[in-house]
């Protein structure tokens, strides 16, 4: 019986599709505190800012390409003869568009919207102000259907039963600085899952993994899916 496999994947799986990191030099964290643009607090402070934040990254999400991991993890899903669930921190959608299937949005995604009033939820238009209106329930009060920092993560009971039964954990580019995705490969060790990291440098959780490749997500993950594929 093939094992099953999960990967958590960060900013830098599509560092090379374009799409800027957090916390590398010059990184989206560098040019906005995270108190101003991934908190409720700083929505509420400044809606214009935050909305001016996540449009300009939904337009340039859509406008990129996936990258040879992207396809390389694609390819893993369809012929892994066991299964293959990918949990990303990234609001992205460059795995669905390489063609991987069982994906879980734990941090949310660009392109949706949710009215901070009655929850409604729809496909975000490429530009949000904060007078975009909800389609449900006609308030203002649209947002981005992104989980900033002291919000719930999503799909966190389907991603802990997943961890539950993963016999080969990996986390492909990601600093290993944000919680619960950076606990999740102690979650994965502690009931006896193989685990490895791929990412161009030393993480915070490098020291947690069985296994490290280090490189370009491009190189080291078609590699690694190559050698499980054999
Ligand atoms: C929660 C929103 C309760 C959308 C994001 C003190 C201690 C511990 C925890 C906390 C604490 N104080 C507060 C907390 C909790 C807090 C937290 O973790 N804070 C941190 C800063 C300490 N977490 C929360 O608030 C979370 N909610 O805890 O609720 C709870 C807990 C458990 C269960 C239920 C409820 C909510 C966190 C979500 C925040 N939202 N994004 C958006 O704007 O995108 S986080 C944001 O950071 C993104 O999602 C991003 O994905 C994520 C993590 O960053 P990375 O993906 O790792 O990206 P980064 O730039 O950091 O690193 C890039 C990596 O790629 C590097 O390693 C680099 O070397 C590598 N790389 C670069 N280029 C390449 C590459 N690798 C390969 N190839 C390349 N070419």
């Amino acid at each position: 019986m093939a094992r099953k496999i999960v990967i958590l994947t960060g900013a830098g799986i599509s560092a090379e599709s374009g799409l800027g990191t957090f916390r590398d030099e010059g990184g989206l964290w560098s040019q906005h505190r995270i108190e101003d643009v991934a908190t409720p607090e700083g929505f509420a402070r400044n809606p214009t800012l935050v909305h001016r934040f996540y449009s300009a990254r939904r337009q340039q999400a859509a406008a990129a390409h996936p990258n040879a991991a992207h396809h390389a993890l694609a390819r893993l899903e369809a012929e892994w003869p066991g299964e293959v669930v990918i949990v990303t921190q990234n609001v992205d959608g460059l795995h669905e568009a390489a063609g991987s299937r069982a994906v879980l949005h734990m941090h949310g995604t660009l392109a949706g919207a949710l009215c901070a009033t009655c929850d409604h939820r729809w496909p975000a238009p490429p530009e949000m102000t904060p007078t975009t209106p909800c389609p449900a329930c006609h308030a203002p009060r649209a947002r981005p259907d992104v989980v900033w920092f002291g919000e719930i993560p999503y799909h966190m009971e389907e991603i802990l039963t997943h961890l539950s039964e993963v016999e080969l954990f990996a986390a492909i580019g990601t600093s290993g600085q944000v919680y619960p995705a950076a606990s999740f490969v102690q979650e994965a060790a502690s009931q006896g899952a193989e685990t490895v990291e791929l990412t161009l440098e030393r993480s915070e959780i490098s020291r947690a993994f069985d296994h490290r490749h280090f490189g370009p997500a491009t190189e080291v993950v078609p590699r690694w899916v190559e050698t499980l594929l054999g």
